[in-house]
Protein backbone atom coordinates (compact mmCIF):
# COMPACT_ATOMS: atom_id res chain seq x y z
CA UNK A 1 0.00 0.00 0.00
CA UNK A 2 2.73 2.68 0.98
CA UNK A 3 4.62 1.53 -2.17
CA UNK A 4 1.30 2.89 -4.13
CA UNK A 5 1.63 6.31 -3.04
CA UNK A 6 4.58 7.71 -5.47
CA UNK A 7 2.87 6.37 -8.24
CA UNK A 8 -0.32 8.01 -7.25
CA UNK A 9 1.43 10.87 -6.78
CA UNK A 10 2.96 10.92 -10.42
CA UNK A 11 -0.30 9.85 -11.92
CA UNK A 12 -1.95 12.65 -10.40
CA UNK A 13 0.98 15.21 -11.93
CA UNK A 14 0.52 13.27 -15.15
CA UNK A 15 -3.49 14.05 -15.37
CA UNK A 16 -2.66 17.62 -14.29
CA UNK A 17 -0.09 18.19 -17.00
CA UNK A 18 -2.01 16.34 -19.62
CA UNK A 19 -4.71 19.52 -18.79
CA UNK A 20 -2.18 22.09 -18.19
CA UNK A 21 -0.99 20.88 -22.16
CA UNK A 22 -4.68 20.91 -23.19
CA UNK A 23 -5.18 24.74 -21.89
CA UNK A 24 -1.78 26.18 -23.51
CA UNK A 25 -2.88 24.30 -26.58
CA UNK A 26 -6.29 25.79 -26.74
CA UNK A 27 -4.32 29.23 -26.38
CA UNK A 28 -1.50 28.14 -28.91
CA UNK A 29 1.30 28.45 -26.43
CA UNK A 30 4.06 26.91 -26.77
CA UNK A 31 5.45 26.32 -23.42
CA UNK A 32 9.13 25.52 -22.34
CA UNK A 33 10.21 24.24 -18.54
CA UNK A 34 13.66 25.19 -17.50
CA UNK A 35 15.77 23.01 -15.58
CA UNK A 36 19.49 23.29 -13.92
CA UNK A 37 20.90 22.71 -10.66
CA UNK A 38 20.78 26.53 -8.64
CA UNK A 39 22.88 29.56 -10.31
CA UNK A 40 23.53 27.46 -13.85
CA UNK A 41 22.07 30.78 -15.42
CA UNK A 42 18.30 29.37 -15.98
CA UNK A 43 16.98 33.20 -15.21
CA UNK A 44 20.08 34.90 -17.09
CA UNK A 45 19.13 32.73 -19.92
CA UNK A 46 15.31 33.38 -19.87
CA UNK A 47 16.25 37.44 -19.72
CA UNK A 48 18.47 36.48 -22.79
CA UNK A 49 15.89 34.58 -24.64
CA UNK A 50 13.42 37.53 -23.35
CA UNK A 51 15.43 40.01 -25.20
CA UNK A 52 16.60 38.05 -28.56
CA UNK A 53 12.38 37.19 -29.17
CA UNK A 54 10.38 39.98 -27.46
CA UNK A 55 9.72 41.61 -30.43
CA UNK A 56 8.25 39.14 -32.51
CA UNK A 57 6.68 36.57 -30.20
CA UNK A 58 4.91 37.53 -26.55
CA UNK A 59 6.63 35.99 -23.74
CA UNK A 60 4.97 35.23 -20.12
CA UNK A 61 7.34 33.61 -17.29
CA UNK A 62 6.59 31.41 -14.60
CA UNK A 63 9.13 31.68 -11.79
CA UNK A 64 9.89 28.48 -9.52
CA UNK A 65 11.75 28.85 -6.29
CA UNK A 66 11.83 27.44 -3.22
CA UNK A 67 11.16 31.18 -1.51
CA UNK A 68 11.53 34.34 -2.39
CA UNK A 69 10.73 36.75 -6.19
CA UNK A 70 13.93 37.62 -7.16
CA UNK A 71 13.90 36.26 -10.03
CA UNK A 72 10.33 37.24 -10.89
CA UNK A 73 11.05 40.85 -10.20
CA UNK A 74 13.98 40.88 -12.70
CA UNK A 75 11.71 39.32 -15.60
CA UNK A 76 8.76 41.91 -14.30
CA UNK A 77 11.63 44.60 -15.33
CA UNK A 78 11.61 43.31 -18.80
CA UNK A 79 8.08 44.36 -18.91
CA UNK A 80 6.30 40.69 -19.44
CA UNK A 81 3.67 39.32 -17.88
CA UNK A 82 5.23 36.72 -14.77
CA UNK A 83 4.18 34.16 -11.89
CA UNK A 84 6.17 33.16 -9.12
CA UNK A 85 5.70 29.79 -7.72
CA UNK A 86 7.04 29.62 -4.03
CA UNK A 87 7.21 25.66 -3.54
CA UNK A 88 8.01 26.13 0.11
CA UNK A 89 10.81 23.85 0.28
CA UNK A 90 9.66 20.89 -2.25
CA UNK A 91 12.64 20.93 -4.95
CA UNK A 92 10.68 20.58 -8.12
CA UNK A 93 7.83 22.14 -10.00
CA UNK A 94 4.62 20.12 -9.85
CA UNK A 95 1.41 20.62 -12.58
CA UNK A 96 -0.89 21.73 -10.35
CA UNK A 97 1.23 24.43 -9.29
CA UNK A 98 1.53 25.28 -13.02
CA UNK A 99 -2.01 24.83 -13.38
CA UNK A 100 -2.27 27.93 -10.57
CA UNK A 101 0.16 29.89 -12.59
CA UNK A 102 -1.69 29.78 -15.50
CA UNK A 103 -5.10 30.55 -14.30
CA UNK A 104 -3.02 33.90 -13.73
CA UNK A 105 -1.39 34.59 -16.11
CA UNK A 106 -3.04 36.29 -19.53
CA UNK A 107 -2.91 33.23 -21.38
CA UNK A 108 -4.68 35.66 -24.69
CA UNK A 109 -1.50 37.57 -24.73
CA UNK A 110 0.99 34.56 -24.98
CA UNK A 111 2.78 32.95 -27.26
CA UNK A 112 6.33 31.19 -25.47
CA UNK A 113 6.18 30.65 -21.96
CA UNK A 114 9.29 29.87 -20.29
CA UNK A 115 8.71 28.29 -16.71
CA UNK A 116 11.96 28.24 -14.78
CA UNK A 117 11.72 25.32 -12.84
CA UNK A 118 13.65 25.18 -8.78
CA UNK A 119 17.35 24.62 -8.99
CA UNK A 120 18.02 21.02 -9.02
CA UNK A 121 19.40 18.07 -11.33
CA UNK A 122 16.94 15.52 -9.89
CA UNK A 123 13.68 16.28 -8.57
CA UNK A 124 12.15 18.50 -11.71
CA UNK A 125 13.50 15.58 -14.10
CA UNK A 126 10.14 13.35 -12.85
CA UNK A 127 7.70 15.48 -12.73
CA UNK A 128 6.08 16.81 -16.09
CA UNK A 129 4.59 19.91 -16.44
CA UNK A 130 2.26 19.95 -19.46
CA UNK A 131 5.34 21.62 -21.46
CA UNK A 132 5.94 20.98 -25.11
CA UNK A 133 9.55 21.43 -24.76
CA UNK A 134 12.51 20.10 -21.20
CA UNK A 135 15.37 21.85 -21.33
CA UNK A 136 18.64 21.65 -19.04
CA UNK A 137 20.69 25.02 -18.59
CA UNK A 138 24.55 23.52 -17.67
CA UNK A 139 27.14 25.60 -16.93
CA UNK A 140 31.42 25.56 -17.43
CA UNK A 141 32.14 26.10 -13.70
CA UNK A 142 29.62 22.61 -12.73
CA UNK A 143 32.33 20.73 -14.39
CA UNK A 144 31.77 18.19 -17.18
CA UNK A 145 31.00 15.12 -15.36
CA UNK A 146 27.12 15.98 -14.40
CA UNK A 147 26.38 13.76 -17.32
CA UNK A 148 27.36 10.73 -15.30
CA UNK A 149 25.96 11.67 -12.36
CA UNK A 150 22.68 13.10 -13.01
CA UNK A 151 21.87 10.82 -15.81
CA UNK A 152 17.63 11.02 -15.48
CA UNK A 153 17.78 14.58 -16.14
CA UNK A 154 20.44 14.20 -19.17
CA UNK A 155 18.48 11.98 -21.00
CA UNK A 156 15.01 13.56 -20.59
CA UNK A 157 16.04 16.71 -22.13
CA UNK A 158 14.68 18.17 -25.56
CA UNK A 159 18.30 20.55 -25.72
CA UNK A 160 20.69 21.05 -23.23
CA UNK A 161 22.64 24.82 -23.56
CA UNK A 162 25.57 24.66 -22.34
CA UNK A 163 26.13 28.33 -20.10
CA UNK A 164 29.05 30.57 -19.23
CA UNK A 165 31.01 29.43 -21.73
CA UNK A 166 33.17 32.83 -21.75
CA UNK A 167 34.81 31.06 -18.61
CA UNK A 168 36.68 28.05 -20.47
CA UNK A 169 39.78 29.65 -20.19
CA UNK A 170 39.59 29.83 -16.67
CA UNK A 171 37.80 26.47 -15.59
CA UNK A 172 39.06 22.74 -16.39
CA UNK A 173 35.80 21.94 -18.34
CA UNK A 174 36.52 19.69 -21.89
CA UNK A 175 33.57 20.72 -24.25
CA UNK A 176 33.89 17.71 -26.75
CA UNK A 177 34.34 15.14 -24.05
CA UNK A 178 31.08 16.71 -22.00
CA UNK A 179 29.02 17.24 -25.42
CA UNK A 180 29.87 13.41 -26.93
CA UNK A 181 28.81 12.00 -23.03
CA UNK A 182 25.77 13.64 -23.13
CA UNK A 183 25.25 12.43 -27.30
CA UNK A 184 25.52 8.66 -25.42
CA UNK A 185 23.32 9.15 -22.63
CA UNK A 186 20.60 11.26 -25.26
CA UNK A 187 20.93 11.39 -29.11
CA UNK A 188 17.97 13.48 -29.90
CA UNK A 189 19.57 16.26 -27.55
CA UNK A 190 20.13 19.60 -29.58
CA UNK A 191 22.82 21.29 -27.64
CA UNK A 192 24.11 24.76 -27.36
CA UNK A 193 26.81 26.88 -25.97
CA UNK A 194 26.10 30.17 -24.97
CA UNK A 195 27.05 32.88 -22.57
CA UNK A 196 24.84 35.04 -20.94
CA UNK A 197 27.46 37.38 -19.87
CA UNK A 198 28.51 38.06 -23.38
CA UNK A 199 25.56 36.96 -25.65
CA UNK A 200 27.71 34.34 -27.51
CA UNK A 201 25.77 32.22 -29.03
CA UNK A 202 22.45 33.57 -27.83
CA UNK A 203 21.06 34.05 -31.42
CA UNK A 204 21.33 30.57 -32.17
CA UNK A 205 19.15 29.28 -29.19
CA UNK A 206 16.86 31.80 -30.02
CA UNK A 207 16.61 31.14 -33.61
CA UNK A 208 16.23 27.44 -32.65
CA UNK A 209 13.32 27.91 -30.16
CA UNK A 210 11.41 29.83 -32.17
CA UNK A 211 12.02 27.34 -34.77
CA UNK A 212 10.42 24.56 -32.46
CA UNK A 213 7.13 26.98 -31.57
CA UNK A 214 6.43 26.67 -35.41
CA UNK A 215 5.90 30.20 -35.58
CA UNK A 216 7.92 32.84 -37.86
CA UNK A 217 9.19 36.16 -35.96
CA UNK A 218 7.13 39.03 -36.95
CA UNK A 219 9.95 40.63 -36.64
CA UNK A 220 13.17 38.23 -38.07
CA UNK A 221 16.50 38.06 -35.64
CA UNK A 222 19.17 39.33 -38.15
CA UNK A 223 22.53 38.77 -36.25
CA UNK A 224 24.39 35.42 -35.39
N1 LIG B 1 30.51 34.38 -16.16
C1 LIG B 1 29.22 34.13 -16.37
N2 LIG B 1 28.33 34.26 -15.35
C2 LIG B 1 27.02 34.02 -15.61
C3 LIG B 1 26.57 33.65 -16.89
N3 LIG B 1 25.22 33.46 -16.82
C4 LIG B 1 24.86 33.72 -15.56
N4 LIG B 1 25.94 34.07 -14.81
C5 LIG B 1 25.96 34.41 -13.39
O1 LIG B 1 25.67 33.24 -12.64
C6 LIG B 1 24.91 33.57 -11.48
C7 LIG B 1 23.63 32.76 -11.44
O2 LIG B 1 22.82 33.11 -12.56
P1 LIG B 1 21.25 32.92 -12.53
O3 LIG B 1 20.75 33.23 -13.91
O4 LIG B 1 20.65 33.64 -11.40
O5 LIG B 1 21.14 31.34 -12.28
P2 LIG B 1 19.90 30.44 -11.79
O6 LIG B 1 20.05 30.27 -10.31
O7 LIG B 1 20.08 29.13 -12.49
O8 LIG B 1 18.64 31.14 -12.19
C8 LIG B 1 24.67 35.08 -11.54
O9 LIG B 1 25.64 35.70 -10.74
C9 LIG B 1 24.87 35.41 -13.01
O10 LIG B 1 25.32 36.72 -13.22
C10 LIG B 1 27.52 33.53 -17.95
O11 LIG B 1 27.23 33.21 -19.10
N5 LIG B 1 28.84 33.78 -17.62
MG1 LIG C 1 16.95 31.78 -11.07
Amino acid sequence: MEIKILKNILGANDRIAAKNRELLDAHKIFAVNIMASPGAGKTSVVLQTIRALQDGVRIGVIEGDISSSIDAELVAKQDVPVVQINTGGECHLEAVQVQDALNNLPLAEIDLLLIENVGNLVCPAEFTLGEHLKVLIASVPEGDDKPFKYPLMFNTVDALVLNKIDLLPYVKFNVDGFTKTVKNINAKAEIFKVSCTTGEGITTWAKWLNSRMGKPLKKRITST
